[in-house]
């Protein structure tokens, strides 16, 4: 793992457009800080869809076509604190739906506590986490003999460009039997007076989840980033519906990672791309599916229709 970070902060930062992967955000801080993040009154993403968790559970169990008497299990990636999914758990268990729930997260932390509050709030679902990136969990999937239902919530996958979208559709799609469905949460294309605040708050919460991987490539790779040298810039392109944040070198400057054994160039207005956000609507999720067996059954979205939870199937 540490051995990934390192290799791959090397080659974000030696690129000649320097970037740096979000994955690696969730550290514990960047973990909590994320909480504050969905908690934040300009990030209706989160707000949006658990009201579809909330007010529809009954919708989403019916689209997903699940059956009481046929046992499937619940695939979740990247599960974070599980918000929205107990709402769905919690739906399918007053139910006696049954199921398993294996929630898969890159934060070990996140896993840890996300067991904890199922154990106390929903102790009869049988839970089993997993750490690990997306990527490298999906090849485990296939494995199963029963249902199989992936789900990938928040728009988590507008983190992916979508030429690695599709990769990670492809690589789905071979890992699942046919008749597997996916519940896959996505934010849908707006206007700039809506997405640029949710990454762009007044509280600075953003601004402080982009510099805490600065901080956290300073204690693990001991590097001397001084982020207060560092501005947070997101932008938002309305027309191809995706938002892009950086971190803005305030000066020239030189940044030692001793782990590394390197030096690298800042120069001042110098960007480094932390995150990419893709939002989506039916033709763009329809050319990131094209060529995968994964077929579109149904779409639910919230009472404001801001962020959509899409039904796929393998055919
Ligand atoms: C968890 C990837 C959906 O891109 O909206 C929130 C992460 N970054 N604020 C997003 C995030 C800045 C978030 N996702």
């Amino acid at each position: 793992m540490n051995l990934d970070f390192q290799k791959d902060i090397d080659f974000g930062l030696s690129a000649s457009k320097k970037t740096l992967p979000s994955k690696y955000f969730y550290d514990e801080i960047g973990d909590a800080l994320f909480v504050e993040i969905m908690n934040m009154p300009e990030y209706y993403l989160t707000n949006a869809e658990f009201d579809i968790f909330k007010n529809q559970n009954q919708e989403l169990i019916k689209a997903l076509k699940l059956e009481k008497n046929n046992f499937f299990e619940l695939v979740e990636l990247g599960a974070g604190d599980g918000t929205k999914t107990k709402q769905l758990l919690k739906a399918l268990d007053d139910q006696n739906y049954n199921f398993k729930y294996d929630p898969i997260d890159i934060s070990e932390n996140a896993l840890i506590q996300l067991k904890a509050s199922i154990n106390k709030e929903l102790p009869t679902v049988q839970i089993h986490p997993k750490q690990g990136d997306y990527f490298n969990v999906l090849s485990g999937l296939k494995a199963s003999s029963h249902p199989i239902i992936v789900l990938f919530l928040g728009s988590n996958i507008g983190n992916l460009t979508d030429a690695r979208a599709k990769d990670f559709i492809q690589k789905l799609d071979d890992n699942l039997k046919i008749g597997d469905r996916v519940l896959l949460g996505v934010d849908l294309i707006k206007p700039k007076s809506v997405v640029l605040p949710a990454y762009n708050d007044a509280q600075g919460i953003t601004k402080r989840f982009n510099l805490n991987l600065l901080t956290r490539i300073n204690k693990e790779l001991d590097a001397d980033f001084d982020v207060d040298t560092f501005e947070h810039k997101p932008e938002y392109d309305e027309e191809e519906g995706i938002a892009r944040s950086f971190l803005v070198s305030t000066k020239d400057q030189n940044v030692s990672i001793k782990s590394l054994n390197k030096t690298f160039t800042f120069k001042k207005g110098e960007k480094i791309h932390m995150e990419t956000s893709r939002k989506y609507n039916d033709l763009i999720l329809n050319g990131i599916l094209e060529g995968s067996s994964l077929k579109i059954n149904d779409r639910l979205t919230d009472s404001q229709h801001l962020f959509a939870d899409y039904i796929l199937e393998k055919y």
